[in-house]
């Protein structure tokens, strides 16, 4: 039998929400382990003991420690036996990772610093919005966006960016709008990406993770 399989996670994190959104969608055992306050010592050194970036999630699996929430979900979706989310065709396979990286290099950047700067920062008491931070994300953004909206609305229109069926792609691209509202992320003129992200928002996993 397979070792358990445990998350090092905090509900505040779209990083670990995005593990956790695809382990409600697949149905799996993952033991869901809190870390209620980062800036907690015992917290942090439980932390940085399995990551040493410090970071949330982490996965552990006996003896196998992963961190970044991209790999975590493609490792959670290969131990799956007849999971659709990461297929295996070398060509779909290309394309999810494809929007990934992307995601990673560049869609995630900006919408970050907006969620940082027009929410966690209140919510957290660190200081007030660095307006000079704030219009660079946006600037970023504002050449970004349109790229997944395109996409999204080629030909007929896309409900999906690989595949015709939900992946990690949507998962890993989606899930970090999960405060657009907080953040006022500008998705009103984008109405591809708005759709997409309702789509994903139906989604019985994103209920059951918020
Ligand atoms: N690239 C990483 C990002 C992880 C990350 O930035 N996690 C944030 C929460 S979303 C965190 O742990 N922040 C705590 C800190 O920086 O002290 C991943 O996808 O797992």
């Amino acid at each position: 039998m397979s070792a358990p399989l445990r998350l090092l996670m905090n509900p505040f994190s779209s990083s670990a929400r995005r593990v956790t959104f695809l382990v409600a969608h697949l149905g799996l055992d993952v033991e869901l382990d809190l870390l209620a306050d980062l800036r907690n010592p015992v917290d942090r050194a439980r932390l940085t003991a399995l990551n040493p970036n410090a970071k949330i999630p982490v996965l552990v699996h006996g003896d196998f420690v992963l961190w970044e929430s991209m790999a975590i979900m493609q490792y959670l979706a290969d131990l799956t036996p007849g999971q659709t989310v990461y297929p295996t065709a070398p060509a779909a396979r290309a394309d999810v990772n494809r929007w990934l990286f992307w995601g990673t290099q560049h869609w995630l950047p900006p919408i970050g610093v907006l969620t940082w700067e027009r929410w966690m920062k209140g919510l957290f008491g660190a200081g007030d919005p660095d307006a000079a931070a704030i219009a660079r994300a946006e600037r970023e953004l504002a050449q970004l966006t349109p790229v997944l909206d395109a996409h999204l609305g080629d030909g007929d229109g896309r409900e999906w960016l690989v595949c015709d069926a939900l992946t990690i792609a949507d998962i890993g691209l989606a899930i970090p709008l999960m405060r657009a509202e907080e953040a006022a992320l500008p998705l009103a003129d984008h109405p591809h990406v708005a759709a997409w992200l309702e789509r994903v928002k139906a989604l019985p996993a994103w209920a059951a993770t918020a």
